[in-house]
């Protein structure tokens, strides 16, 4: 049996960053997401293989295969046969895009139906939240929301892609890799900043602010409420020991551009994640103003491009 499945990484607004259970992978706080529809991860599963094995964008990813076959040892069962697992991304993977999202959700997806499993969304929401937080958001389509239930998380699109069609500009600003992976980050956080828990007691105002902003299409309170998440988000990473740094002189340069080009009318605001790539997430009459002006900033390397996209779907 050979599956295919599609899915496309989102991009948080208001951010999940620590853990309430680190041995089941839930999240501590809720968090609200744009799926991109231009950036893509497609898995094959196949049943019929030889041996357990993992290419990725066409080459052998021995280092990623433990954790890839942890997952699917929970969706097929123990004493599985071999599987061949096959990812292609037409991203940088690993450097900040939320691949990983795009990654699990793509092969929850597809390993499900390679097992002839019939579950549902909810269901393959949480089994890809338990391989990678970020990756239960890439089950739905547009804007999208996560929040806390007991020992579940409960997923849905709180407005389509369709009826507010945002642009996401990314100014990628380094394509190596990041040097502390985001759960192991995480912990640290949640160990040792001082400011973690003041950023989960207020995690919830802010989900409301974004939440509201999103039904009323209100770009203004969106920026606001966003830009500000994602600063508090960061400032939980510099005050952690070690701290966790992610920006470099671009990253601020780009924060700098996007904010004058807010002042001068745009509608545009920015955001970080666990990297050095800046998203810029503007109106799209204001793509072409905001590409040419983060292509002009010293040490951007390349600009992609994005409109929000579906939820995670098998393909031929
Ligand atoms: C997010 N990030 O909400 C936040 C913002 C990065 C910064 O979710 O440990 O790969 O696998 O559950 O989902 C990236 O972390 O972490 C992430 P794990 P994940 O998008």
């Amino acid at each position: 049996m050979r599956v295919s499945a599609r899915a496309h990484p989102n991009i948080a607004l208001v951010k999940y960053w620590g853990k309430r259970d680190s041995e089941r992978n839930l999240p501590a706080v809720g968090s609200i997401s744009i799926t991109l529809g231009d950036l893509w991860t497609d898995m094959t599963i196949d049943t019929d293989a030889d041996g357990n094995e993992l290419t990725v964008n066409g080459k052998s990813a021995e280092d990623m295969l433990p954790r890839v076959s942890a997952g699917l040892d929970k969706i097929f069962g123990p004493g599985r046969s071999p599987v061949s697992v096959t990812s292609e991304s037409n991203f940088p993977i690993a450097a900040g895009l939320a691949s990983s999202a795009s990654a699990f959700a793509s092969l929850v997806v597809s390993a499900f139906a390679a097992s002839e499993q019939d579950v549902d969304r909810d269901e393959m929401a949480n089994v890809a939240g338990s391989f990678s937080g970020s990756a239960a958001r890439s089950l739905y389509d547009g804007f999208v929301e996560l929040e806390n239930d007991d020992d579940r998380v409960v997923v849905r699109s709180i407005r389509d892609a369709d009826s507010w069609p945002l642009s996401v500009v990314i100014a990628i600003t380094s394509s190596a890799r990041k040097s502390v992976g985001s759960g192991e980050a995480m912990e640290t956080s949640r160990r040792t900043s001082p400011f973690y828990v003041r950023w989960v007691e207020e995690q919830d105002e802010d989900l409301a602010r974004a939440r509201k902003a999103i039904l009323e299409r209100d770009f203004p309170t969106l920026a606001d409420v966003a830009e500000h998440n994602c600063l508090k988000m960061h400032s939980v990473m510099w005050t952690s020991r070690p701290p966790m740094v992610y920006w470099n002189p671009a990253t601020i340069e780009c924060m700098h551009v996007v904010r004058s080009l807010r002042a001068d009318g745009a509608s545009v605001f920015f955001t970080i994640d666990a990297g050095p790539q800046v998203k810029a997430v503007c109106l799209p009459e204001d793509v072409d103003r905001v590409r040419e002006a983060l292509g002009g900033v010293e040490g951007v390397e390349s600009i992609m491009t994005s409109g929000l996209g579906a939820g995670a779907h098998l393909i031929e």
